[in-house]
C-alpha cells in the first residue's frame, strides 16, 4: 500500500479526533496507540477485501490451518512493516512528537499459545500471506491467553492475562457468520429407502461467533484471515426461560458455563489431564471452522465431492483431530454421501503435523467422556477404527498388531492414530524428529502407510525475527549484500563472502553491543540491576521443562561460581546468564527449578567477589515481545535438551539469525543447524541419539554413578540440600530426589561434564573476537534456510499442492 507522510499524519490526526474527539496534545498514549492501530487496519482493509474477492472469484484452493494456539504477540509493528510504510509512519509520528516504539509497547501481546507450537502457527500465517498463498488460521479467541508470570520472592506467581482489556484493534466481530455447535444429547438412527439417517436430540447448543484478524503479507497486497471463534449463549445474554422464572443465578451460571469454552488457554503443554472442557474447546472450534469452510465452498456452486480440490485442512498436532470425524459427519449426514465417498474426500482434505514424541503429551481421550460429549462423532470414530483394524488384520493377520495400532483401545481414543489414519500426509518438524517417528514411535504406521510420512523442518519468519526485531542488523545486511535476501532469505548466504571482512565484522560487533546496551538500560530501569554490556550474554529462553534441562545450565553456573570463589583471578570473560521461562502452573518440578535459578541468581549477584565476572538474571514473563528484545542481544544460544526429546525447537533458529553462537546437543533442528554451519561454527556436546535410545532400552543408566565419580557434581547436587544455598533444606529436596532417587530421567548428570567443557570452549572462542564474529556472520548467512517462507514453500509444494496467487491492487 502507498501513503505519503503528509497524508499519513493527517489520517492519524483525523482518527484521533473521530475516535476520541482528541488531538495530539490532549490524547493519552493509549489512545494514540489505539488510533494508530485502527488506522493501520483501515489501510489494510482494501487489500483484505481484494484478497477475499479474488480468492473466491478465481475459486482458488484454500488452506485452513487449524490450531488450538496462535502465539501472535504484537501486531502493530509487524503490520506496519508488512504494509511497507514503516519509515513513513515512524518519521510521521516523530514529526508529531510521538515515538512509534513507545506506542508499540502499549499493545498487549496476543499470547494465545504455550510456546513453540503456537508461535510456529503464527510464523506460518505470516509466511503464507507473504508468499501469496491462500492460507488462513482457524482457532479459538481465548478471553485469557497464557498467564502472566510474576516472580515473587523467587517463586512464579500466575496472573490472569486479560489481554483484551483495552479492546483489540485488529479483530472484526462477524456476528452474521456465527454458527451453532452441538454438545451432548442423544443420537437416534432411522432407516428410510435403504439409507440411515441420524438425528441428534436434546443437545446443548452453543453459539460460535467468529472474530477475524487480517494477516498482512509483506508488500504484496495479500491479506489473509485468522478466524478465531468465541463461545456465546444462543439467547445472547441470559437463559430467558430461567430468568423469567426468577432463577437469576441459574441463568447467569448457564451463560458462564457456555462462555467458559473460549475463556482460557490451557497452560500446561506437558501432559494431558483429560479435562472435558479441553475436548469441548477442540470440538467447538473444529465444528465451527468446518461449517464456515463448507458454507463458503458451497457458494462457489461446485459439487461437494470436489471439495478436496479446493480445500486443505491442516491439523496442528492432534488437538484439532476431531476434524476428521466431524468432516465425515458433514459429508454423510448433511451432504448424504456414502461412507466410502466421504472417507476418500476427508482423507484428501486433511493433513497432520506431529510436534512431540513425549508420551505424556500424546492425546488420548477416555471413551466414556468422549461418547457423552460427542455422541455422533464417537459413532464415526468407532466406525473408522473398525474399518482400519480390519485392514490391518487383513494385511498382517496379527491380532497383537491390530491391538497396538487400534485407534480405540483400552478405554481410550488415541488421537494421533486417528489423525494418521484420516490424513493424506503426516509430517514431523525436523529431520531427526521425523526419523524417530518413522523408525520408533510411529513405526507400525509408517510401515502401513509409508507414503504418508514426510518431514517439514520448522522455520521462523525473518520479517519479525530479523527485520523487525533487529533493524540495525537488517540494514547492515542490506548495505552489504543488497536487499534480495528480504524476499529470498536463502540469499543471506551471500554474507559468507564477508565473514572474514574486518570492517563488516566490526559493524556486526557494534550492532550487537548497541542492542546489549539498550537492553541493559531497560534491566537497570526495571529491576535496578546493573549488567555489564561487555559480558557474554548467554541466553536460555523457552518453556520450563525437565527435558529442556534448565537444570544443566544452572549446574554449570554453580560450578563456575565455586571455581571463581576458589580462584577469584580465574581468567574468564565476564558472563551474564539470562533465563526466561514459564512453568505450567501444576508442574511442580519446573516451579522449583525457577526458584532454584532465582536463588542462585541472588547469591551470585550479591557476592561482590564474583559479580563482576558472573551474573544471573531471570527475566520475568517471557513472551513474544520479550523474545524480540532479548534475542538480538544474545551472544550464546542455549539449546541443551536431552537428545531425541526436542522435536525441533525454533528459538534455536531465531538466535542463529541474530548472530548468536549455539551451544547445543544434537537434538531437533540443532542437527540441521550443525549440518549447515559445520563443526567450527557451533559448539556441540552431550549424548548422541543412539546413546540415549540404548540407555532407555536397557534401563542401565545410573545417575548416582556420575554423582559419585565427579566431585564437582557431588558438591553441586549436595548443595541442593545442605543449606549452602541459604534456603531451608526442604526447598530443593525434590530436585535432589528427582536426580538421585528417581535416576535423573533426562541425563543431566551424565551430560554435565561434557557441557562444562563445551562452556569452556565458548569462553575461549569468545576471547578471540575476530574468530567469534566470523562464526557469528557464518551463522547469519546460513539462517535464511530456516525462514518459515522456506518451510511453507515445502508444505505448499509437497502437502497442499498449491501455488501462490498474485493479488492485484484494485481501488474500488
Ligand atoms: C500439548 C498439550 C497437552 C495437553 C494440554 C495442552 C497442550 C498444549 C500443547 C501441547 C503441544 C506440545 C507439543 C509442542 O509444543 N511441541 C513443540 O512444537 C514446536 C513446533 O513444532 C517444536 O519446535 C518443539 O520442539 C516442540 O516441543
Amino acid at each position: 500500500m502507498f501513503v505519503d507522510k503528509k497524508t499519513f499524519k493527517n489520517d492519524f490526526k483525523k482518527k484521533l479526533m473521530t475516535l476520541y474527539a482528541e488531538d495530539i496534545d490532549t490524547s493519552s498514549k493509549l489512545h494514540q496507540y489505539l488510533a494508530l492501530g485502527s488506522l493501520i487496519k483501515e489501510y489494510a482493509s482494501q487489500g483484505w477485501m481484494n484478497t477475499n474477492n479474488q480468492y473466491s472469484r478465481q475459486a482458488r484452493k484454500q488452506i485452513y490451518y487449524f490450531s488450538m494456539e496462535f502465539l501472535i504477540g504484537r501486531l502493530l509493528g509487524s503490520n506496519i512493516l508488512n504494509l511497507g510504510i514503516y519509515d513513513i509512519c515512524k518519521e510521521g509520528l516523530y514529526e508529531l512528537n510521538i515515538s512509534l516504539d513507545e506506542l508499540e509497547e502499549l499493545e498487549n501481546d496476543a499470547g494465545l499459545g504455550n510456546g513453540g507450537l503456537g508461535r510456529l502457527a503464527a510464523c506460518f500465517l505470516d509466511s503464507m500471506a507473504s508468499l501469496g498463498i491462500p492460507g488462513h488460521g482457524c482457532g479459538i479467541r481465548y478471553g485469557y491467553g497464557l498467564f502472566e508470570q510474576k516472580i515473587v520472592n523467587g517463586y512464579q506467581v500466575e496472573i490472569p492475562d486479560n489481554w483484551l482489556r483495552d479492546g483489540n484493534v485488529w479483530e472484526v466481530r462477524r456476528e452474521d457468520k456465527a454458527v451453532i455447535v452441538k454438545f451432548g444429547g442423544e443420537v437416534t438412527m432411522n432407516e428410510k429407502d435403504g439409507r440411515l439417517y441420524f438425528e441428534h436430540k436434546n443437545y446443548e447448543p452453543v453459539l460460535a461467533v467468529p472474530y477475524d484478524t487480517p494477516i498482512i503479507g509483506y508488500k504484496n497486497n495479500t491479506v489473509n484471515t485468522m478466524r478465531l471463534w468465541s463461545a456465546e449463549t444462543i439467547d445472547k445474554d441470559f437463559d430467558l426461560d430461567s430468568f423469567s422464572k426468577g432463577q437469576y443465578s441459574k441463568a447467569v451460571e448457564h451463560k458462564y458455563s457456555i462462555e467458559s469454552i473460549s475463556q482460557v488457554l490451557y497452560p500446561d503443554d506437558t501432559r494431558i489431564d483429560g479435562k472435558i472442557l479441553r475436548l469441548k474447546q477442540q470440538y467447538f472450534f473444529v465444528c465451527a471452522g468446518l461449517k464456515s469452510i463448507v458454507r463458503s465452498y458451497k457458494k462457489t456452486g461446485r459439487p461437494m465431492r470436489e471439495i478436496y480440490k479446493y480445500v486443505q485442512v491442516h491439523i496442528n498436532d492432534t488437538h484439532p483431530s476431531v476434524a476428521i470425524a466431524e468432516f465425515m459427519r458433514i459429508l454423510m449426514d448433511e451432504e448424504l454421501l456414502s461412507w466410502d465417498d466421504a472417507w476418500s474426500i476427508t482423507t484428501r482434505v486433511m493433513a497432520y503435523t506431529n510436534h512431540t514424541i513425549l508420551a505424556e503429551a500424546l492425546e488420548k481421550w477416555p471413551i466414556e467422556l468422549f461418547k457423552k460429549l460427542l455422541p455422533r462423532i464417537f459413532m464415526i470414530v468407532s466406525e473408522i477404527n473398525e474399518r482400519f483394524c480390519k485392514e490391518v488384520y487383513e494385511k498382517y493377520n496379527d491380532l497383537e498388531k491390530v491391538h497396538k495400532m487400534a485407534i480405540v483401545s483400552d478405554g481410550f481414543i488415541n488421537m494421533a492414530y486417528l489423525a494418521i489414519v484420516g490424513s493424506h500426509s503426516v509430517n514431523g518438524v525436523a529431520k531427526l524428529h521425523t526419523e524417530i517417528l518413522k523408525t520408533r514411535e510411529l513405526h507400525n504406521f509408517f510401515e502401513f502407510y509409508p507414503k504418508k510420512f514426510n518431514n517439514k523442518t520448522n522455520g521462523i519468519t525473518h520479517r519479525r525475527w530479523l527485520i523487525k526485531s533487529n533493524p540495525n542488523l537488517a540494514s547492515l545486511i542490506t548495505n552489504t549484500i543488497g536487499d534480495k535476501w528480504i524476499y529470498s532469505p536463502e540469499r543471506l548466504i551471500d554474507l559468507l563472502k564477508f565473514a572474514k571482512d574486518e570492517s563488516f565484522k566490526e559493524k556486526l560487533h557494534d550492532i550487537k553491543q548497541k542492542n546489549k546496551l539498550k537492553f541493559t538500560e531497560m534491566i537497570q530501569r526495571k529491576y535496578n540491576i546493573s549488567v555489564d554490556p561487555n559480558s557474554i550474554f548467554d541466553v536460555q529462553v523457552k518453556r520450563l521443562h525437565a527435558y529442556k534441562r534448565q537444570l544443566l545450565n544452572v549446574f554449570n553456573i554453580l560450578n563456575l561460581y565455586y571455581k571463581l570463589k576458589e580462584n577469584p583471578n580465574l581468567n574468564i570473560v565476564p558472563r551474564t546468564f539470562f533465563f526466561g521461562a514459564k512453568a505450567a502452573p501444576g508442574y511442580y518440578l519446573a516451579k522449583r527449578t525457577i526458584k532454584l535459578i532465582n536463588t542462585v541468581a541472588d547469591i551470585i549477584n550479591n557476592d561482590s567477589s564474583v559479580n563482576e565476572k558472573l551474573k544471573v538474571l531471570f527475566l520475568e514473563n517471557y513472551s513474544v515481545s520479550l523474545a524480540e528484545k532479548i534475542i538480538p542481544c544474545a551472544d550464546v544460544s542455549e539449546q541443551i535438551s536431552t537428545t531425541t526429546k526436542e522435536a525441533s525447537g525454533t528459538g534455536n533458529m531465531k538466535f542463529m539469525m541474530n548472530g548468536a553462537i549455539t551451544i547445543a546437543t544434537l537434538d531437533g533442528a540443532n542437527v540441521e543447524i550443525h549440518e549447515k554451519v559445520g563443526d567450527d561454527n557451533i559448539v556441540i556436546f552431550g549424548m548422541k541419539k543412539d546413546e540415549v535410545i540404548e540407555y532407555e532400552k536397557n534401563k542401565n543408566y545410573r545417575a548416582v554413578d556420575f554423582y559419585n565419580s565427579d566431585a564437582r557434581l557431588k558438591r553441586i547436587v549436595d548443595g541442593l540440600i545442605n543449606g549452602s544455598l541459604g534456603v531451608p533444606k526442604s526447598e530443593f529436596e525434590d530436585i535432589y530426589k528427582y536426580l538421585l532417587a528417581n535416576n535423573d530421567e533426562f541425563f543431566v548428570l551424565k551430560d554435565f561434564s561434557d557441557y562444562v567443557e563445551a562452556q569452556d570452549k565458548i569462553n575461549s572462542l569468545y576471547s578471540d573476537k575476530s574468530k567469534w564474529l566470523e562464526m557469528s556472520a557464518i551463522n547469519i548467512a546460513h539462517s535464511g534456510d530456516f525462514s518459515s517462507d522456506n518451510t511453507i514453500k515445502n508444505y505448499a509444494k509437497e502437502i497442499w499442492h498449491i501455488g501462490p496467487v498474485n493479488i492485484r491492487l484494485k481501488k474500488n
